[in-house]
């Protein structure tokens, strides 16, 4: 086994890795930060990442029995991410013999890329990426196939390319299918015979963004919906809100449903009908729909101003670990596992769907009631 690289990497390298993708080590910081509070933190946790790298590598040649994984995270752009952060750097820690490299990319592909070479170039043990885009993967995992290094994918998908061993995460295309049933169901059960819907999607190719389009088109297609317009909030607050301000200029008074793909989305698209004078959710006239159901998304669900919320799953630190303690021992991996993921709503009349799933199959699932307790059992 490649043994204890870190060792090569100096303070220098981990420095220049870092500003390369304008992160840390340290956890994500929370999404309604300031840019000035943003910086210092990210200064002060460069520096404390470096420490703790070259610590980390000093610890591991003394024990030499250290697993080194690279870990190329997105970003640090909604609950959800953080989430998976707190979960993969729990999961992957020392405790558990791990020297876990973090690098929180920015939401920036090409700094992303550059992480990974980095890891590459040091020799780590194990790589794992949350692909902030689907494609341009096919040269840099050439790479590390080559230097023998293998790659484990988590939440979003790699589509151009198959040299990585395992990939734990979602089946995006249902959460956006299981969406769509629910309006149907929704709409026709309230004697709703329009639907008019603005869509404020996810970071444009990531895979979480295609397959929750990809999904809901599906019924808007079916259902003859009109969908009148779509455009990116690159799943933040920030852009949630900005996407439908803009959104309100046009087409104030000509939608009934907003979908957000995510609940910081929604935050910010809810603050903007607010300040509006829009009324919205369960006692409103814009239906509003969110995927993640973090606590902070449950909890718009159970005040009625999130009609329903598509959990997607971020807890892939304990599966990740798994995968690479069986790849350690010699052992076969699965070469996909699927999060599972209930569906919450604010309503309780409606307590289940039936819709075609991504792979063919016609499904019922049922439908999660919020109460406080779901609330408090979130992420
Ligand atoms: O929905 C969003 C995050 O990739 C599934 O990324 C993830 C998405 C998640 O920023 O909140």
């Amino acid at each position: 086994m490649r043994k204890a690289l870190s060792v090569l990497l100096t303070a220098a390298m981990a420095s220049s890795l870092l500003a390369a993708c304008g992160s840390s080590s340290a956890p994500a910081a929370a999404p309604a930060e300031t840019k000035a509070a943003e910086t210092q933190a990210t200064t002060a946790a460069a520096t404390e990442a470096v420490k703790e790298v070259t610590e980390a590598a000093k610890e591991a040649e003394a024990k030499g029995d250290t697993i080194t994984v690279g870990f190329a995270q997105v970003g640090h752009e909604s609950d959800w991410r953080t989430a998976s952060t707190n979960s993969v750097q729990a999961a992957l820690s020392k405790e558990n013999g791990i020297d876990l490299q973090f690098v929180d990319c920015d939401n920036d592909s090409a700094a992303q890329l550059e992480a990974v070479r980095n890891f590459i170039q040091q020799g780590v043990d194990y790589i794992v990426i949350d692909p902030i885009v689907s494609t341009g993967w096919d040269t840099v995992l050439t790479e590390a196939d080559d230097a023998g290094i293998p790659v484990i994918v988590i939440d979003r998908t790699i589509d151009d390319s198959d040299k990585y061993v395992s990939w734990v995460g979602s089946e995006f295309t249902n959460e956006g299918l299981a969406a769509g049933a629910w309006l149907k169901a929704y709409v026709a059960d309230k004697g709703i015979s329009e639907v008019n819907a603005l869509v404020i999607s996810g970071t444009t190719g990531s895979s979480a963004q295609i397959g929750r389009s990809n999904g809901f088109d599906k019924f808007v297609e079916s259902e003859k919906w009109n969908k009148l317009d779509e455009q990116t909030g690159d799943f933040t607050q920030e852009g949630g809100q900005k996407v439908m301000e803009s959104y309100l200029k046009s087409y104030n008074g000509k939608f009934n449903v907003v979908v957000c793909q995510n609940d910081n989305e929604a935050f910010g698209a809810i603050d903007a009908m607010k300040a509006a004078g829009v009324s919205y959710g369960v006692d409103g006239d814009v239906i509003v729909i969110s995927f993640d159901a973090c606590t902070a998304g449950l909890q718009k669900v159970l005040a009625g101003e999130i009609n329903a919320d598509f959990q997607c799953n971020p807890l892939q630190g304990p599966d990740c670990l798994n995968i690479i303690k069986k790849l350690q021992a010699g052992e076969k991996v699965d070469q996909k596992t699927f999060m599972a993921e209930p569906w919450y709503v604010a309503e309780d009349k409606l307590t289940e769907i039936t819709y075609t799933n991504n792979s063919g199959k016609e499904v019922t699932e049922p439908l999660v009631h919020v109460d406080q307790a779901v609330v408090d059992a979130a992420y």
